[in-house]
C-alpha cells in the first residue's frame, strides 16, 4: 500500500480519536475556508477577520483551558494539531490563534485572579473579545527583561509609560496583556484598548505575515486600575511561561506550512514538462522532495514526543527551544526549494510557497530568534550563559 507522502511514518496511528477528530475538523476549515481566500488576502495585507467567528465557534480559541472558562479541555497535542492544520493555511490565521490562546488567554487563567479569569475569559473563547501580548519593545526583543515600560503605583490606579514593538493582532484587539518594570519586579496588567492614553498604530509595508495584524502599541500615562494587574506572577518568568506555550503551538505550526508546500510541488512537478518528461520524474526533484519529507517526518516525530512530554507534565523549555528551532528551520528551507521548484509561477500568491516562505521569515525570528533558540540549548549543555 502507498505511503501517505505527509505521513509517510503513520504519526496519525499514534494520536487518539479525539486528537484525530481535532485535526480533521480543523483541516476541513483550512481546506474550504482559508485557503481559497488567502493568496488574495495576503496580497491585499489584509486579515481576514470575518473567519474570526467561525474559528470561536470550531472552539480553536483557548482550547486547552478548562470548559468552565469557555476553553475546549483539550490536550497538548490536540492544540498543536489545531497549529499545524491552521497554519498549513496560513502562519497568519495560526498566530490569531496562538496569540489569542497562549499569549493572552493563558496569562489571564494562569496569572489572574477568579474574577478576571471570569471577566474575560469566557468572551475571549467566543471571539467577543480579542487580545493582543505586548512584551517587546522597539530596543530589542531578544532581551526582554532589559524592557523600559514601566508602571508606578498612585493611590488604587497604576500609570503606564511606555511602548511595544511588533505585536500581533494589535489593532483587532479589545484588550493588551502588557508587561511593564514596576518597583517589584517585572508584571503584567491587562490594558483595555479605551484607556486614555493608549494607542496601537499599524505597521505596513511588511512582506511577511501580510494576512496578520502587526502593531505597535503606546502608553503615555495610562491609568490602569488594581483590578487588572495579574495579581498572581512576578518577574520575567511570567511572559516567559507565556512564550513557552505560544512556542510549543509553533513547533507544530510550521509543520503545515511545509506540508501545503510539498503538497503544492508534488502536483506541479508531475504536470510541468521540461525536456520531454515531468520534472517529477527527474533524480534532482526527487530528491529535493525526498528531503522535504523526511525533513516534515522528523519534525512531526519532534512535536509528537514534545506534546506528549507536555501532556504529562513533562515538557522542558530547552525541549520546546529545541523544536521551535528545527522546526522553523525545516519549513522555511522546505518553502524556498519549493519556490524555486515552482520556477517563475512560484514568485505569485497564485501558488502558496512563497506565501509561506515569506511567512516563515517572521516564524523563525518571533517568539525567540533561532539564534536565541540556540543559545537556550547550548546553556543546557554546558551550563554557561552566553547570551
Ligand atoms: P533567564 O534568567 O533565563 O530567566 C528569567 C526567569 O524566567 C524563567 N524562564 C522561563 N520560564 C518559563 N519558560 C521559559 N521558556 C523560561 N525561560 C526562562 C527562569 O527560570 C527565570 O526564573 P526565576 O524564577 O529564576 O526568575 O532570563 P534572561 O534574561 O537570561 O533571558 C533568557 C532569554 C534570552 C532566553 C529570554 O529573554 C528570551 O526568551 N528571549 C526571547 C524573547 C522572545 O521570545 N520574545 C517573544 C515575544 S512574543 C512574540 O514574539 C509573539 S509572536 C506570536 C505570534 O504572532 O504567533
Ligand atoms: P533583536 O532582538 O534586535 O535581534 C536582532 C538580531 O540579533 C537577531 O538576529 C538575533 O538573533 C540576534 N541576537 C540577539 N541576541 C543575540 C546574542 N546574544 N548573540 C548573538 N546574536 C543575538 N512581540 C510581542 O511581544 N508580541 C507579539 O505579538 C509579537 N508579534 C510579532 C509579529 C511579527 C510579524 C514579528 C516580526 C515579530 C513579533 N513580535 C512580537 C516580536 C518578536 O518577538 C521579536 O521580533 C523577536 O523577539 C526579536 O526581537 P527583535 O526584532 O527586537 O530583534
Amino acid at each position: 500500500m502507498a505511503l501517505n507522502p505527509y505521513d509517510l511514518f503513520d504519526i496519525r496511528s499514534l494520536l487518539t480519536e479525539e486528537e484525530r477528530a481535532v485535526q480533521d475538523t480543523v483541516a476541513r476549515f483550512t481546506d474550504e475556508r482559508v485557503r481559497p481566500i488567502i493568496g488574495d488576502a495576503f496580497a491585499e495585507g489584509r486579515f481576514p477577520r470575518e473567519l474570526i467567528a467561525e474559528i470561536a465557534d470550531l472552539g480553536l480559541l483557548g482550547s486547552s483551558l478548562p470548559e468552565e472558562y469557555g476553553g475546549g479541555g483539550l490536550n497538548g497535542v490536540s492544540y498543536g494539531l489545531i497549529c499545524q492544520e491552521l497554519e498549513r493555511g496560513d502562519s497568519g490565521i495560526r498566530s490569531f490563534v496562538s496569540v489569542q490562546s497562549s499569549l493572552c488567554m493563558y496569562p489571564i487563567y494562569a496569572y489572574g485572579s477568579e474574577e478576571q479569569r471570569m471577566r474575560w475569559l469566557p468572551d475571549m473563547a467566543a471571539g467577543k473579545v480579542i487580545g493582543c501580548f505586548g512584551l517587546t519593545e522597539p530596543q530589542g526583543g531578544s532581551d526582554p527583561g532589559a524592557m523600559k515600560t514601566n508602571a508606578k503605583r498612585d493611590g488604587g490606579d497604576w500609570v503606564l509609560n511606555g511602548s511595544k514593538m511588533w505585536i500581533t493582532n494589535g489593532n483587532l484587539a479589545d484588550i493588551a496583556i502588557v508587561w511593564v518594570q514596576t518597583e517589584d519586579g517585572i508584571q503584567g496588567f491587562v490594558v483595555e484598548k479605551d484607556f486614555p492614553g493608549f494607542t496601537a498604530q499599524e505597521i505596513h509595508k511588511k512582506m511577511s505575515l501580510r494576512a496578520s495584524v502587526t502593531s505597535a502599541l503606546f502608553l503615555d500615562n495610562v491609568r490602569v486600575p488594581e483590578a487588572n494587574r495579574l495579581p498572581n506572577v512576578k518577574g520575567l518568568k511570567g511572559p516567559l511561561g507565556c512564550l513557552t506555550q505560544a512556542r510549543y503551538g509553533i513547533t507544530w505550526g510550521p509543520i503545515g506550512a511545509a506540508i501545503a508546500c510539498l503538497d503544492e510541488v508534488l502536483a506541479y512537478t508531475k504536470e510541468r514538462i521540461l525536456f520531454d518528461r515531468p520534472v517529477a520524474a527527474t533524480q534532482s526533484a526527487q530528491i529535493k522532495m525526498a528531503e522535504m519529507a523526511r525533513r516534515i517526518t522528523l519534525a512531526q516525530l519532534l512535536s509528537l514526543q514534545l506534546g506528549r512530554l507536555k501532556d504529562a507534565g513533562n515538557m522542558q523549555p530547552a525541549q520546546v527551544s529545541l523544536a521551535k528551532w528545527n522546526n522553523c528551520r525545516m519549513a522555511i528551507d522546505i518553502a524556498r526549494e519549493c519556490r524555486d521548484l515552482l520556477g517563475g509561477a512560484g514568485i505569485t500568491t497564485e501558488h502558496a510557497a512563497i506565501r509561506h516562505a515569506l511567512n516563515l521569515e517572521s516564524v523563525i525570528t518571533y517568539e525567540g530568534t533561532e539564534t536565541v533558540h540556540q543559545l537556550v540549548i547550548g546553556r543546557e549543555l554546558t551550563g554557561i550563559n552566553a547570551f
